[in-house]
């Protein structure tokens, strides 16, 4: 119904007539046939039949009518049911037959259009309703087709007249921390002679970044000197389990922008590490997400602890160099050392067979008999790796 009565809108013209008019008077009951009159008359045309609303005048007097109009060209047809006579003040009914020419002209002061406005607004409580106290970003510019608007300080705006249509209403640019919560560009239809009242909610949003970085020291915090990995992916899933994903730029660095409030999972995509880099800190963070609100989330990463190890080297030296029998002979384990890690037991047996005499770096040992024998040094480090020595001693009577 709307569509068709602004097509007929859009066909509202000015026109002026000459015409050749047939005539029966109704109340005498003659025939009038007069030629050439001018008419101006303003019509509702849906082409080729229309409606015209004309203001005649006939050679001695001026009517006002209203005729039934078939168009070919510049060629009508009028059927006039009614005309009014001014000059005499009086009203006569007649039935009119007309041929005429016609003269068009656009009425550009008559504007056939619709229009649009409303309000952006913040939506604070979340329920996408405009609520008392629930503004909008002053200065936003709305685009509706090729028309602008701009929000005043209460986030109302309104689009200058447009023709009947459909438009796509587009917000320019929105200020950083805030979307829009229902779906842009949007289908706007405008309707001749109405106005559209339209309310855009926004909402603010909130932002998750972070870092992921070498963690040369494992100790789950990025200390200066340590690197940003890039191109690590990084995966965000929201409460519906919804899951998007992000990778690191050069320096190791990533956001989420735009984000609702809510509760989200943050996880480090292990396999986009570097070659035997894995995760110093927990690999999956979930965070509670208040609007407006910035959150840091980072993780660490390094190369993976290594797998060879490195066993002691065991070394020592004896005093004297010839005991004799229950003569104190000192033994120094000193030399000993663990290339990747420390030396945490020394173990000696003084006779090689089998049962541990002494622990510790230094030891003194008295023999009871002479002879000679083989001296085992035994070293363990914090690996669990083993080292041993043997070294014999001539023990004198
Ligand atoms: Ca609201
Ligand atoms: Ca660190
Ligand atoms: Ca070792
Ligand atoms: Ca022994």
């Amino acid at each position: 119904m709307g569509s068709e009565f602004s097509i007929k809108l859009r066909e509202l013209r000015a026109s002026v007539s000459l015409e050749h008019r047939s005539e029966v008077d109704l109340l005498l009951g003659t025939l009038i046939s007069q030629s050439l009159v001018t008419a101006a008359g303003v019509e509702l045309l849906r082409r080729p039949f229309g409606v015209r609303l004309g203001w005649t005048r006939f050679t001695d007097r001026f009517s006002v009518s209203a005729a039934l109009q078939a168009r070919l060209g510049i060629a009508s047809l009028f059927f006039s049911g009614l005309s009014s006579f001014l000059d005499s003040g009086t009203r006569e009914f007649s039935f009119a037959l007309a041929v005429a020419v016609q003269f068009d002209a656009t009425i550009p002061f008559i504007v056939i259009s619709g229009r649009a406005e409303g309000f952006v607004f913040i939506d604070t409580n979340s329920n996408s309703q405009r609520d008392p106290g629930e503004v909008g970003p002053k200065n936003l510019i709305l685009l509706l087709g090729n028309e602008k608007a701009r929000t005043d300080e209460r986030g109302f705006f309104r689009f200058p007249p447009m023709e009947p249509g459909t438009y796509e209403l587009k917000i320019e640019k929105l200020p950083t921390g805030v979307i829009v919560k229902t779906a842009l560009p949007q289908k706007i239809r405008i309707v001749a002679g109405q106005t559209l009242k339209l309310e855009i909610p926004l909402a603010q949003v909130a932002v998750i970044e972070g870092l992921v970085f070498h963690d040369e020291n494992r100790n789950g915090q990025a200390d200066s000197g340590e690197q940003g990995l890039g191109s690590v992916r990084v995966f965000l899933t929201d409460a519906t389990g919804k899951t998007r994903d992000q990778r690191t730029d050069s320096e190791g660095r990533f956001a989420f922008s735009e984000l609702l409030p809510g509760k989200y999972t943050v996880a480090l995509d292990v396999r986009s590490l570097p070659t035997d880099f894995s995760p110093t800190t927990p690999a999956e963070v979930t965070v509670e997400l208040k609007a407006q609100e910035q959150i840091t989330v980072n993780f660490g990463a390094a190369e993976r602890p290594r797998t060879v190890k490195f066993p002691p080297v065991a070394q020592f030296e004896f005093t004297p160099e010839r005991p004799k029998v229950g003569e104190v002979v000192r033994f120094d384990a000193s030399e000993s050392f663990d290339p990747d890690g420390k030396i945490i037991k020394y173990e000696w047996d003084f006779e090689s067979d089998g049962t541990i005499d002494a622990h510790g770096v230094t030891v003194e040992h008295i023999f009871s008999q002479a002879g000679t024998f083989t001296v085992t040094l035994t070293v363990t480090d914090n690996d669990g790796e083993t080292g041993t020595a043997r070294k014999t001693i001539t023990v004198g009577p």
